[in-house]
């Protein structure tokens, strides 16, 4: 990879994913692109900026081709949460901009990334160490997305040659731009309200949900590392789980509590998000991506907690 264009550049991921690839490529290497003009001005400020609608294959295609990009990281997509209040929309934008990318990556001889998650997954998959080769019949339109982003990724590698490598990541905590419309994203909002006057947080995933949860910086690397790994290592490609922690909101409740012993919680459980966590697993087997490329995350829950509070208070100007 010599020249990445970023599709989604403006989101949670893309925020602190294009900071990490301009550090590992150089400024000139990495294009943002995202649909929102805030987001491109931000995008500009510290490197390439470039408004893109990705399910719009034209435009895609020029900004390949205007950057000579050998390599497209898509990160578009409407979560968990969000996609049931408008399926059809999902499946336009999910599908859309993935097929783009691959599309493109097969005319001009790109690598193609994509996020899977742990959203490909349903009620009837082994909920417990989920095997990375196991059944996959999620519930929610995010996830038949991501299930047919999988299968269509490794169709246009098996078929055409795309160098097509994805993960399935948990839920992501970060501080650099809030989620929005995921069932995880809990686990980032809370850090946010907890530290305001009050000290309180109204949680909308049941107390006892586990999930997968990673933080940022071992997502980042995840990325980049998946993206270098010899190809002749790789027996899978689309895509491979990861796993770094995974805790009920209880548990993170009780460890913030211990920190800020005056924090209160309480619960104003959503029934949407409530069965999308009840379905997806509760930690995943992430051996293969060990093997076959030497994932290996470096945090651990108490090390986030304390690191999104510090980051958190400084940018509330409390530090
Ligand atoms: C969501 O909650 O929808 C996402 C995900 C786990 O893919 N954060």
């Amino acid at each position: 990879m010599k020249r990445i264009l970023v599709l989604g550049a403006g989101g949670q991921i893309g925020t602190e994913l294009v900071p990490h690839l301009q550090n590992l490529y150089g400024k000139d290497n990495v294009i943002g692109a995202d649909l929102k003009d805030a987001l491109v001005e931000k995008l500009r400020e510290n490197g390439i900026g470039e408004k893109v609608d990705a399910t719009d294959a034209q435009a895609v295609a020029d900004l390949v081709k205007k950057y000579k990009a050998d390599a497209i990281f898509n990160l578009v997509a409407l979560l968990s949460a969000t996609g049931e209040k408008n399926p059809q929309l999902a499946w336009n934008i999910n599908m859309g901009a993935l097929l783009n990318s691959l599309n493109i990556a097969k005319e001009f001889g790109c690598a193609v990334f994509t996020p899977s998650s742990i959203g490909a997954f349903g009620n009837s998959t082994p909920h417990d160490m989920t095997p990375q080769d196991t059944i996959m019949r999620p519930s929610t339109i995010y996830g038949v997305c991501k299930v047919t982003g999988e299968l269509l990724s490794d169709y246009y590698f098996t078929r055409f040659g795309v160098d097509t490598r994805s993960v399935r990541f948990p839920g992501i905590i970060s501080n650099g731009q809030l989620p929005g419309g995921g069932t995880t994203d809990y686990a980032v909002e809370v850090f946010y309200e907890i530290i305001k006057p009050g000290h309180h947080y109204t949680c909308e995933v049941p107390h006892d949900s586990y999930m997968d949860m990673m933080y940022m910086p071992d997502a980042l690397n995840a990325v980049t590392q998946l993206m270098e790994a010899d190809p002749s290592r790789l027996k899978h490609r689309n895509s491979f789980n990861i796993a770094s922690m995974s805790f009920t909101p209880e548990i993170l409740f009780d460890a913030i509590k211990k920190r800020i012993p005056d924090a209160t919680f309480d619960y104003n459980v959503d029934p949407v998000k409530a069965a999308i966590a009840d379905s997806w697993p509760n930690m995943m087997d992430d051996s293969c991506a060990r093997e076959e490329w030497d994932w290996c995350p470096k945090w651990g829950m108490d090390a986030v907690i304390d690191d999104m509070l510090a980051a958190c208070r400084r940018k509330a100007g409390m530090e």
